[in-house]
């Protein structure tokens, strides 16, 4: 055995055989296929302990430095949650009726999207994941690293945990997210990433009927 360096501890390895291995790829892809993006969430509530394991889960993503640059503001009041409503539909407005450009808008139109936004108020969670840039240490700005794709992977191990609770989410961006802050009276280090309103599907929800890239087209292998 190698020897243990400081502040080192051994791996605890989960040693699969080559046969679970690829038992266990295969299971979990077509878990995960089965993941998809809802605009049409119940207003059945979810309890918070479940929204706090699902967190931890997110927070296990690794990090720059294992500087884990994020806070995730979970909210389930309803107060905030339209403020949070009326705010994006604002931007969204706006982005609708000129910021965006015609080729977006018309990519956009086989998901029906438009400014109008009611799961922020009927999904029973909004979780914005915020990003931290930069930690105040004795008063001095000191910067995480690779803060982007930091938050970026513990965004995407979030909507795995959400999806394997059997719950579902979108991946929301309003923009500009400033309002988020300010809503949420957080401090000046937090910028907002992501908005995912998690909940459970509407009865007889539907979702556009995408198929994915296959291998050959994602994947090159050399
Ligand atoms: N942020 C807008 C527009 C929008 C952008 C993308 I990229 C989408 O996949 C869907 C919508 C909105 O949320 O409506």
């Amino acid at each position: 055995m190698a020897d243990s360096k400081e502040g080192f501890i051994p791996y605890q390895s989960l040693n699969f055989s080559e046969v679970e291995m690829k038992q266990r790829a295969e299971d979990f892809f077509r878990f995960m296929d089965k993941r998809r993006s809802l605009r049409v969430f119940s207003d059945k509530p979810v309890p918070k302990e479940v929204i706090e394991t699902l967190i931890r889960t997110a927070s296990t993503a690794p990090s720059g430095a294992h500087m884990q640059p994020w806070t995730f503001c979970a909210v389930s009041s309803a107060e905030i949650k339209s403020k949070i409503r009326e705010a994006a539909e604002k931007e969204e407005y706006e982005n609708y009726h000129g910021r965006m450009s015609d080729r977006w808008l018309k990519d956009l139109e086989p998901f029906g999207t438009d400014h109008i936004k009611p799961f922020l108020e009927i999904a029973p969670w909004l979780i914005i994941v915020m990003k931290r840039s930069y930690e105040f240490v004795d008063g001095e700005k000191k910067n995480n690293y690779y803060s982007t794709e930091s938050v970026g992977l513990a965004a995407g191990f979030l909507l795995a945990a959400i999806h394997n609770a059997g719950l579902v989410a979108l991946t929301h961006t309003p923009s500009p997210m400033n309002f988020l802050a300010k809503v949420l009276e957080r401090p000046e280090n937090e910028k907002p990433f992501l908005l995912i309103p998690v909940g459970y599907p509407a009865e007889n929800a539907e979702v556009p009927d995408l198929t994915r890239k296959p291998l050959k087209e994602v994947a090159v292998f050399y």
